[in-house]
């Protein structure tokens, strides 16, 4: 108790030392006057509200009537940034010393990455320029469009959600931000109520905050931010994110060119227990599988040769674009029929596109996001949300491919109710949209490729049921990504177990979860090796594996190895192959032996 007291102490007394020292930057921000670029951070609204020309670029008269481009760079802050030194600088890893890294179980639970790090990591520090060097010198419309920044948050921790809001006030032109708007799902986080509207106030003038009354969700949270905007260009971002050197051009031009466009950054790691900000990749294009999980596909031959420019994507990952504001309420925003979140990225990018749009991804634009490492907090809602947006988004605007989704999970979908999706309809009917076919022919033209609509019949599928202990069904105990499958009391239906039992031996080769997108994953050749879970990738190797009816052994990769058991533990694992050890045997609930007996043929082409 005196323990918990002391480091309850020593945490407040950190961070408001941290608050104080915040304080006295910013003020000696405001005073100095010969620090043009640092302005932007917290200069006064009124005189930068003036620029913003309030919503009124796509009017009369026609902007950049002279194609006149010109380097947005402000060189002076990158100079400065080069300068800095401290923890989590230049977008290096931090590190907690052994007193700080007491608090950080606490706050980690709480957040899903390392708060107090963060809190230690100046809310407007540097970070490096991992562009392709190319950027550097791309030049852009002298006229763009003005920007309403809208990030939604629901007890987001104080540094993380000031520092989205700094790094895109220190980073932007002033004169192209109109307003940052927070907009607080109904936080219960004491700090984020007055606390954050008296230090905004006080240091960010530009920085609105939104209440909802109620938990919504993400989807009408980033609507509510939406009707309040003033300004030409929403932009959507996660609230613990950081803009990077030179993100708005990029992101403005093809908008300033076309309002019917929307364009999405390239989105870098900030790590989730050291704060380093990295690439994630160098681009590729967003798409689905009819599950609806999130997949990307390869960049085409043409965005490859030109490295800085954008190139078209046919679906947004979601939380990070930019779309006119014009452009975003022809759609009708989000259907806000939408629940909480899941699916609002896929109505968005079907929309843009079938109604007449396009959509970006622009290389040259950077932010970083903070993946978590675990996800704080828990289901909103007693219903089943997810599968309702889906098939919202589905009975709207995905024709005779709704059929496709529905058949991944058939009783799920038709106990599900869509509710009212008259005003969608009617404006997909008033703007005279595009079928789902022409989208997936002319934007998504390589997407069934790799993810077949109709899924080739499994090897097997079923409970996986122990042969020498038939009481016992390999289970995936609840567990989620890089957690470890066990065994567990089989279900009564073998063929139709419940979902924590229901596996498949698919096509790819691999052992998936029914209904899920996990694989079982093995990384280790030693005795009892780990099985673990992991996002299925396709490409074989550890995630390989083959069931040979007769000796009723599943082997995994290529080397001998098979699923083996300790009844006493209830754990599985692998071993090398025993031919007469009754624990590496197994049952399916089913089996599809002419499948199986043309393992070489059928299926996924085998990697050598
Ligand atoms: C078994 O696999 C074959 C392909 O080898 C397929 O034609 C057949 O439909 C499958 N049977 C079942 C019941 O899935
Ligand atoms: C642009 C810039 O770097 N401004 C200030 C950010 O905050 C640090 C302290 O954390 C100051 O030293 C910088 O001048
Ligand atoms: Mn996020």
């Amino acid at each position: 108790m005196r323990r918990n007291l002391r480091t309850l102490v020593k945490y407040v007394f950190v961070s408001g030392g941290v608050l104080l020292f915040l304080t006295l930057i910013i003020r000696s921000f405001s005073v100095d006057s010969k620090a043009q670029s640092l302005n932007g951070l917290f200069g006064q609204a009124e005189s930068l509200l003036q620029h913003a020309r309030q919503g009124s670029f796509f009017n009369e008269p026609a902007k950049n009537v002279h194609q006149k481009r010109i380097d947005w760079h402000n060189y002076e802050l990158i100079h400065e940034e080069a300068k800095r030194v401290g923890i989590g600088e230049q977008g290096k890893a931090g590190h907690l010393s052994e007193k700080e890294a007491e608090m950080k179980d606490k706050l980690f639970k709480k957040n899903g990455f390392n708060a107090v790090l963060s809190d230690l990591i100046s809310l407007n520090r540097s970070l490096p320029d991992i562009r392709h060097r190319g950027c550097r010198k791309k030049q852009y419309l002298s006229e763009l469009p003005t920007v309403s920044v809208v990030v939604p948050f629901y007890n987001e921790h104080w540094s993380t959600l000031l520092r989205t809001a700094a790094s895109v006030l220190l980073r932007s032109p002033p004169e192209l931000i109109a307003e940052v708007i927070l907009v607080d799902d109904c936080s219960t986080k004491e700090f984020l109520k007055d606390q954050l509207d008296q230090f905004v106030a006080e240091n960010m003038p530009k920085v609105k905050i939104v209440r909802l009354p109620e938990r919504s969700g993400l989807i009408t949270a980033r609507l509510a931010g939406a009707k309040v905007a003033t300004a030409d260009v929403l932009i959507f971002l996660d609230s613990h994110t950081e803009a990077n050197v030179n993100w708005l051009p990029p992101l403005l031009e093809p908008i300033a060119e076309d309002y019917r466009t929307c364009v999405c950054p390239f989105i870098d790691v900030i790590d989730w227990d050291n704060f380093e900000y990295r690439a994630q990749d160098e681009g590729a294009r967003g798409a689905f599988d009819w599950k609806f999980f999130y997949k990307r596909l390869p960049l085409l031959p043409k965005d490859l040769q030109n490295p800085t420019e954008p190139f078209e994507s046919p679906v947004m990952a979601g939380g990070l674009f930019a779309i006119s504001a014009k452009f975003f309420w022809e759609l009708g925003g989000y259907d806000e029929g939408l629940d909480i979140w899941g699916g609002e990225q896929y109505e968005l990018s079907f929309k843009i596109w079938q109604c007449g749009g396009r959509m970006y991804d622009a290389p040259c634009s950077r932010v970083g996001h903070i993946y978590r490492g675990y996800a704080p907090f828990g289901n909103p809602r007693k219903k089943d949300f997810l599968t309702r947006n889906y098939k919202r988004v589905a009975e709207v605007w995905m024709d005779e491919y709704k059929e496709y989704l529905y058949m991944r999970d058939p009783k799920k979908y038709e106990n599900t109710d869509v509710g009212d999706i008259s005003k969608q309809l009617a404006i997909r009917e008033k703007l005279q949209c595009k079928p789902f076919k022409w989208f997936m022919t002319h934007v998504a033209f390589d997407l069934v490729e790799k993810y077949p609509p109709i899924e080739p019949p499994d090897f097997a599928n079923g409970a996986i049921q122990s042969v020498a202990h038939p009481a016992l069904c390999v289970d995936t105990l609840n567990n989620g990504e890089k957690g470890t499958i066990g065994l567990y009391s089989c279900a009564e239906d073998k063929k139709q177990p419940q979902s924590n039992q229901f596996f498949q031996l698919s096509w790819h080769r691999d052992l998936r979860i029914k209904f899920g997108e996990m694989c079982w994953d093995v990384s280790e050749s030693v005795p009892n090796a780990k099985i673990l879970l992991y996002h299925c990738h396709g490409g074989q190797g550890n995630q390989l594996w083959r069931y040979e009816p007769d000796s009723q052994m599943l082997k995994q990769g290529k080397n001998n190895r098979c699923l083996d058991m300790d009844p006493n533990t209830r754990a599985v694992f692998v071993n090398p192959c025993d031919g007469a050890n009754p624990r590496q045997k197994w049952r399916w609930g089913f089996v599809n032996t002419t499948s199986i007996d043309q393992w070489d043929t059928y299926g996924a082409k085998v990697i050598e």
